[in-house]
Parts: structure tokens; sequence; C-alpha cells
């Protein structure tokens, strides 16, 4: 670690201690090096480089099968998302690819965006089902995500989306999707332990505020945390029920009231910012930052990455586009993308900051200065990654982590 600067809290000329896969101690580089010799530890040197917390995308759509190029040539010729959607296109049509691909096809492809983001620097990826709409499809995506947890060097924290778009077989039957994902689905899915969280898109388009709380309820039982979809179109009120029930976080919010914000700040729960979807979709409203700061919510930037509104495997786009787009500073934006990101995914207490007793995941950085990596667009300055306190030397996880 060089430089100093203090929005960011940094350290001049700081050495990071790490035991297992955890810090174990943060100081100055002369006394880590007495240190070290005294007990003969391994030294890493990073000289010149910046040090920050993997970097954590905090809300995905990774795994889906096909893609939606045709649709984005639509899209540029004047037609909406809403009139692709309604037209049975948009999430219907990957529903259908992702029904059609196998275990292996999805992992394959889902495993070239994993890795897209891990070369710039995440250690911690949440990834959402929401593509299957039928209960053994679901339960392949997840089963693809834990997969992908298992092989890479990286953390995935799975989200079961089970209210994302109507399955054209319930179309008559709304009622009778939303019990049986409320119900039978999600018991199956959390008893095979494929469920760390679920979410609902919360959406004039998708499913109402009381479908919504039925299924986010269903999951409290369970003991499962929360993320809504909230805000992404217009305002139903998804920010008030992301509150309710204690959400880890509100997505999207480019529609917020003053009182849905007052709201989330009083349940803790985090807004995820998600700027690349607004670019994409060409939205002309962006999020209301200002009151999100007056409120004290706490914010995040992720990608979004999927096939629709957001096909993005870069972070360090969304932060810049969080920044550029959307007015953040880039201390928010890096907050965005490690502390609060981690708290957005229930973890703030494990990961997201350089603490003693946080996990050891680290991004080196060949950079000035921080917001360095909000500026470039296109850029990838990553210089390494600490991946569990192991320098991540490929993609895989090596022999020695596994357990
Ligand atoms: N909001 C989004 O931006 C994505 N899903 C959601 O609930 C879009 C998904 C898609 O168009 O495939
Ligand atoms: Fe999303």
């Amino acid at each position: 670690m060089v430089e100093g600067g203090d929005p960011y809290g940094a350290m001049i000329d700081a050495a990071v201690a790490v035991r297992g896969e955890r810090i174990a101690w943060i100081g100055p580089t002369r006394e880590a090096l007495a240190r070290a010799k005294r007990q003969g530890a391994r030294v890493h040197n990073a000289a010149g480089l910046w040090v920050t917390p993997g970097l954590i995308d905090c809300h995905t759509h990774l795994v889906y099968g096909g893609d939606r190029v045709a649709e984005y040539e639509m899209r540029l010729k004047g037609a909406s998302y809403e009139q692709i959607a309604r037209a049975g296109g948009g999430i219907q049509s990957t529903v259908t690819a992702t029904r059609a691909a196998t275990f292996d096809d999805l992992k394959a492809s889902a495993g070239l965006r994993a890795r897209r983001l891990m070369a710039e620097g995440v250690t911690t990826l949440e990834i959402k089902s929401g593509y299957g709409l039928e209960l053994a499809t679901e339960q392949r995506m997840l089963e693809v995500a834990r997969q992908l947890g298992r092989e890479l060097a990286l953390s995935v924290r799975t989200t079961f989306l089970g209210l994302h778009a109507l399955p054209v077989e319930y179309r008559a039957d709304r009622r009778g999707f939303v019990d049986a994902v409320s119900g039978p689905w999600l018991t199956t899915l959390h008893a095979a332990d494929l469920v760390d969280a679920v979410d609902a898109f919360c959406e004039t388009i998708a499913f109402t505020v009381a479908e919504s709380a039925q299924f986010l309820r269903a999951a409290a039982q369970l003991k499962l945390p929360a993320h809504v979809h909230a805000g992404q179109l217009s305002d139903l009120g998804a920010a008030e029920l992301a509150a309710d029930v204690a959400a880890l976080s509100a997505d999207h919010l480019e529609y917020l009231s003053a009182s849905g914000a007052a709201a989330l700040r009083r349940s803790g729960t985090v807004a995820v910012l998600l700027p690349c979807a607004y670019f994409t979709l060409r939205q002309t409203e962006p999020p209301p930052v200002a009151l999100m700061r007056e409120a004290k919510v706490p914010f995040a930037v992720a990608t979004d990455c999927n096939p629709g509104t957001s096909p993005c495997t870069s972070l360090l786009l969304a932060l810049c586009m969080a920044c550029t787009l959307f007015g953040l500073t880039p201390e928010e934006a890096l907050a965005g993308a490690t502390r609060n990101a981690a708290r957005a995914l229930g973890l703030g207490t494990d990961r997201g900051t350089l603490e003693v007793g946080r996990r050891a995941d680290f991004a080196l950085w060949r950079i000035s200065r921080p917001a360095e990596l909000c500026y470039a667009l296109g850029a990838n300055p990553l210089a390494g990654v600490v991946f569990r306190g192991w320098p991540r030397v490929s993609d895989m996880i090596p022999a020695a982590q596994k357990n």
C-alpha cells in the first residue's frame, strides 16, 4: 500500500499480514518486515501498488442461456424494453433459452462471465436465478452458481429470484404461480441448500407489492434474507416493502420517494445502484442520490449483469457510470463495490474492508490514486488478487484451499 489521501482511509507505506484466510495485522511496512523476519513468514512485495478489499459484485443474473443481441438491435431501432417485454420478448426469450440449456452449457457461459469479473479484482459475486420460472430450471441455475463457487477462486452467494416474470404456462393463474414459488419451490430449493437469499422483481411489468410480500415473507419464515428489485421503472412502494421485510438490499431505485428512502434508512437496507442497466435502457431519471445521502441510506454499486438490460461484465465500468451518470463520488463508488456491497449480501462483518479479522480478499492495482478505478473507461489496472489469503495465480481454487 502506498500513498495516502483521507476519504478512503488509506495508509501510506503499509503492509498487511495474513494468517489462514484472515487479516491478522495491518501496519507500517518497516515493522511488518521485522516481524516477518522474526516469525519466518513469507513476504510478498507489492511496492508501488494500491491495495483495496477484493471487489464485490452484489447483484448479477450471471447464469442464463442464449443472448439478446437481436433485441438490442430492435431497441436501437426504437422499440422500448417494456414494449419488447409485453410482446413476449425480453425476459421470456431468455427463459426459453435457459430451459433448453444443459447444466454444462450454463456453467460454461456463466463461467466465462465470472472470469471476466474476476479479471477486474472481483472476489465475491452474487448470482440470481430467475430465468427458469419452472422448478427444475431454477434449481439447475442455482446448482451452476454453487458449482462456480466451488471451482473458481471466488465466493458465490446465491439468490433465488422466484418472482422475475410470469411464465407462459401460468398466464391465466398468477396466484397459482406466486403460491407455487412461495411454497413448494422455495422449500425444495432451500432444502437442497441452494439458496442464500431471495429476490422479487416488484414492478408494473412484473409483480405487485402484495405478491412480492407473500414470497419474501415465506422466505423470512425460513430465515432467508431478501433483496428486492425496487423502483426500476416506477415507484410502486417496493422500497417500503423492502424495509418492511428488513431486506438486505433494495436494488435499482431510480424511482424512490422521500418516505421510501427514510424507510430504507430505518431498516438498514442497502440501496444497490445499477447504472449499467440505466445506461442500456437509456433512462433519463437517475436515482435520487442526494435524497439517499440526506436520508443516510448506504449505497452499493453492482453490474446487474444480465442479457437484457445490462450485458456488462465490468464492475469498474459500473463504478465509472455510477460517478459520471449518477454523481457518486469515487469514494462512494468504491465503498459501493467493497464495504457496502458486503453489507448488501449480509457479509458486512466478514469482508469488504481492510481490517484485522476480515477475510483476506484483496485486489492490487497499478494506479496513481483510487479515483483512477472509476475514471478510466475500459482500462484494467489490476496487478494481482489475494483470495482467502492466497495469491490468485489462476482462476481455479488451488488444491491447498479445497476443503
Ligand atoms: N430487472 C432487470 O433489469 C433485469 N431483471 C430485472 O428484474 C432484466 C432482466 C432481463 O431483461 O432479462
Ligand atoms: Fe437485476
